[in-house]
């Protein structure tokens, strides 16, 4: 071989070893996803995703580009590539993400396949809720800088392997109480795209209570414009306008998050009875109220214009709710005899269901008659979740000795209440719904809730202290079945998403039972 020959052969065996980088390896069973996944296998290696990376689309549909365009913000961002989507029918050879909805019957509601090689990565799911989840998990497989909008310098590796994953339970919530401290609707979206991110699918609102009326209804305006006026505490409080309601409604339905609203009644109603004289026994309206007790206001349970009123508000509401179900609260009516409330949730959920909705309301519903569709979500006692199966009805479990994240996690930490427990971030995950009390079971549980009262806290800062660490865990007890849910694992994975909370600017709570731990940079291993 002449001297030439040899400087050709020495040229392209360097442009062939620099063009084809051998994968990295990675280990895919090291992963912290929340919730666990149902089953995965590693393969030890990688895909990387690069400026030439293809998402591609396998119909031409309108959700499926929504899906594909998420995925595709997601990833530009921070890495600065310009990915975009591409429908077709002929997958390319290697360098492809591939979002594919599928007929396969061993795919299952919500449910996905995901399987990574060093040559691409295909997500397939049944529907779109699937391929949504599919991607929260890719993002909890790359490194946290995934979350920052500014670019990083990569490299973007998933480690390989397959994973098979599908929820335990239809219903995985959290509510958020906007009454007893108004938020605002970007604060609201910041919920929703935190409980998409550990693929929770419900977000209860409660909308009304003592301290305020939060959703303008136009044929009573009176309740937001006067109702709406303060809060705990004083300050402005607020409303939403029927408009921007909406937009809620829509971003949580592109994360497919149902927003499920309450107006509770026949108590916590002294807003609409400062603003409404006629709704009151003796015709007088009420001060408006800035305290935090319970149980001191009712509807006048036997005057028919109260019944014209939540026909009228029901009305306007279903109108504005996709979802199957409105939430008639129902807790703590503390003045309103026995003998009168049973008759009120008996009518109450007529009026709700001749609008086409079915009915939620905390576990004392169960006193009255359940419709069939009827669901009491119980919070307070198990007697009364039991009370209502009897009748036909589902239970939501939401007790709130486990499952309120307004509860503080110990005497110490700041904003919450301890009425019903301290929850430190283990107790609130060892708990399972179908055996934290008899007579519930697996059969009677719709799924779980875990909701956010807010007398002591008023903005998304401080609701985030409470919701984080522990909504992780609420999330996995809804998806992840309970053989696989084990806290010492679990705590592993919890600690490891530290830098992914940092990053993400949550206030969290940094609980000492947690091995808070920062993240492994895989970029280091792979400068040579
Ligand atoms: C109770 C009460 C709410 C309080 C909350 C505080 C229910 C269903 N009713 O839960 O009004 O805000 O406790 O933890």
């Amino acid at each position: 071989m002449n001297f030439k020959a040899l400087i050709i052969l020495a040229i392209s065996f360097l442009v062939f070893s620099c063009t084809t980088k051998e994968p990295v390896p990675m280990d895919l069973s090291e992963n912290h996803v929340i919730p666990r996944p149902v089953s995965l296998e590693a393969a030890g290696s990688s895909f990387e995703i690069t400026a030439k990376t293809k998402i591609i689309l396998n119909k031409n549909d309108s959700t499926l580009q929504w899906l594909g365009n998420y995925l595709t913000d997601m990833i530009n961002s921070p890495t600065g590539y310009k990915l975009k989507t591409m429908v077709t029918e002929d997958t390319p050879k290697k360098g492809y993400i591939h979002l594919v909805l599928s007929e396969s019957t061993d795919l299952v509601a919500e449910g996905y396949q995901l399987d990574i090689t060093p040559e691409s990565i295909t997500l397939k799911a049944k529907d779109h809720a699937g391929l949504f989840y599919g991607i929260q998990t890719l993002r909890q497989l790359l490194n946290s800088d995934i979350e920052l909008n500014e670019q990083q310098a990569g490299p973007w590796l998933i480690a390989s392997g397959t994973i098979e994953d599908y929820p335990e339970y239809g219903y995985r919530g959290a509510m958020l109480d906007v009454a007893r401290h108004f938020f605002e609707p970007e604060e609201v979206k910041l919920l929703i795209d935190y409980l998409a991110m550990f693929k929770m699918n419900r977000l209860h609102l409660h909308l009304s209570d003592d301290q305020g009326w939060r959703i303008e209804i136009k044929s009573w305006p009176r309740l937001t414009e006067h109702g709406g006026s303060t809060e705990v505490g004083g300050g402005p409080g607020g409303f939403y306008t029927q408009e921007t309601y909406a937009e809620i409604v829509k971003y949580a339905e592109e994360r497919f998050i149902t927003i499920v609203p309450e107006i509770d009644i026949p108590g916590h109603t002294n807003a609409a009875l400062a603003s409404y004289a006629e709704l009151n026994c003796n015709n007088k309206a009420t001060e408006l109220y800035t305290g935090t007790d319970v149980g001191f206001s009712t509807l006048c349970t036997d005057k028919e214009v109260t019944y014209k009123f939540i026909d009228d508000v029901f009305r306007e509401l279903a109108a504005l709710t996709p979802g199957e179900y409105i939430h008639i609260g129902g807790d703590e009516s503390h003045v309103t005899p026995l003998e009168d409330y049973i008759p009120f949730i008996n009518r109450a959920q007529k009026i709700v269901e001749s609008h086409g909705k079915k009915v939620i309301g905390w576990d004392e519903i169960a006193h009255a008659d359940m419709l069939p569709n009827t669901v009491v979500q119980w919070w307070a006692k198990a007697e009364n979740a039991r009370r209502g199966i009897e009748k036909g009805a589902k239970v939501l479990i939401s007790p709130a000795h486990k499952a309120y994240l307004d509860m503080q996690y110990d005497s110490t930490t700041q904003f919450g209440l301890h009425w019903a427990a301290y929850i430190e971030v283990d107790s609130g995950y060892i708990w399972d719904p179908t055996t934290i009390a008899s007579g519930i079971d697996r059969d009677d549980i719709i799924g779980i809730e875990a909701p956010l009262w807010s007398e002591t806290i008023a903005d998304i800062d401080e609701a985030e202290y409470l919701i984080f660490p522990r909504l992780p865990g609420y999330a996995e007890i809804a998806w992840t079945p309970s053989e696989l849910r084990e806290w010492d694992n679990y705590k592993n994975r919890l600690g490891k998403q530290q830098t992914r909370f940092n990053k993400m600017g949550i206030n969290y709570y940094e609980s000492e039972l947690v091995p808070w731990q920062p993240e492994k940079v895989e970029s280091t291993e792979l400068k040579n």
